[in-house]
């Protein structure tokens, strides 16, 4: 065992045997610091040591989105892939039978989703072991994560899972925190927050801040966030992806397993991909965590084009439609009419800030017009 992670053993210690109260908080919160500075340590020497062999894969981001199969070997991500694209990905009922990141399309209503399959991740994969990095890397820049778990072991693998993807930096279904840090030069640690505070006081926060050696700051906070996410964005290098937990092979199981696990966990969806059971109604339910709008463009005195729709994220505006268009469109915008769920009223005159909605309808007037 090295140094950092002897240490990081003892301080864990402390941290179990500390009780928790008002005034062990901001005790607390400095050793939670302390503990993630030294993974981060830790974590630094491991990518040293396996520098260049450890190269992560190169998957080429094509379609409007991607979603990073995770789970363990075996529980049935290639099959899933071959369901829900029409990609061939080997399957084997053997451990590792992937070794490498697979990526299909995934047609739906009108998007393209790039799914990639992946190799299963084990214990300790996010300090490397068994291409954890290189899988992890991938689940980093995804747009969703979709945990697959086997139904006789989706309890155990869960908590290994949700273990893994958050030593390594991913935060599942969590907003990132809004907190803003100006380092001032004198004065302490101004805090001003946004609404009360219920899961951390003003003392934890400077001690936590202490710890990263931030004496003098003004410190903005809209979310009420707890010491481990004040932690993260001090950290920084976190990445906050939706998911969708899906329990596969549950065509091997019997009814009392299944309301058994609906009982204990909080599990998306029941599916089997060897025999298709809620494979279209996983693809639905992929399509909505992604958030997707479909944009039909009407062109200025044209026909709407019902056929391909531009696909964006939920929030978008006018603006991001033009950027998405055309480079110089926004320079030429002169106004915008939509028709659609976000329109006020049929064909309303809208601005470069118009937030659109799934299927508006939008014509975009330029001033050559
Ligand atoms: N009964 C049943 N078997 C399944 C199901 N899905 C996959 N399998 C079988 O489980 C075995 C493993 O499937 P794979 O798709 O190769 O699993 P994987 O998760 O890709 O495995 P690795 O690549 O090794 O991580 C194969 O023999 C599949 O035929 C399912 O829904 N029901
Ligand atoms: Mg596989």
């Amino acid at each position: 065992m090295s140094t950092t992670q002897e240490k990081i053993r003892e301080i864990e210690e402390e941290l179990r045997r500390t009780k928790v109260n008002k005034a062990t908080e901001s005790h607390i919160g400095r050793l939670k610091a302390k503990i993630a500075k030294l993974k981060r340590e830790e974590q630094e020497q491991i990518m040293a040591k396996s520098g260049k062999g450890g190269a992560g894969y190169d998957v080429k981001k094509s379609g409007d989105s991607s979603v990073a199969l995770i789970g363990l070997p075996s529980v049935g991500k290639s099959t899933l892939l071959g369901r829900l694209t029409n990609k061939e990905s080997k399957t084997g009922h053997y451990a590792f039978t992937t070794l490498e990141a697979i990526p299909g399309i995934m047609e739906y209503k009108g998007t393209k989703v790039q799914i990639i399959d992946l190799p299963g991740i084990i214990s300790g994969a996010s300090k490397g072991k068994g291409r954890g990095k290189q899988v992890l890397g991938v689940a980093r820049s995804a747009d969703l994560i979709l945990i697959v778990l086997d139904v006789f072991e989706a309890e155990i693998q869960m908590k290994l899972i949700l273990e893994e993807l958050y030593h390594f930096g991913i935060r599942l279904d969590q907003k990132k925190p809004d907190v803003y840090i100006e380092k001032t030069n004198s004065g302490g640690i101004a805090i001003a927050s946004i609404h009360k505070l219920t899961k951390i006081d003003e003392a934890t926060i400077k001690a936590i801040m202490n710890e990263y050696r931030i004496i003098n700051a003004n410190v903005t906070i809209r979310t009420d966030i707890d010491a481990d996410q004040l932690i993260d964005i001090l950290e920084g290098n976190r990445v906050y992806i939706p998911s969708v937990v899906a329990v596969n092979k549950v065509d091997l199981a019997t009814p009392e397993r299944i309301k058994e696990l609906k009982k204990k966990m909080k599990i998306d969806i029941f599916i089997s991909a060897e025999t298709n059971y809620n494979m279209d109604e996983l693809k639905e339910l992929l399509f909505e965590k992604l958030d997707l709008i479909r944009i039909y463009l009407k062109p200025y005195g044209g026909e709407t084009d019902f056929e391909e729709p531009l696909i964006m994220k939920r929030g978008s505006t006018v603006e991001d439609v033009c950027d998405r268009l055309h480079r110089d469109m926004k320079k030429e915008f002169k106004f915008a009419r939509v028709w659609g769920k976000s329109a006020k009223h049929e064909g309303q005159r809208v601005m470069l800030n118009h937030v659109l909605e799934d299927e508006d309808i939008l014509t975009i007037v330029k001033s050559r017009n």
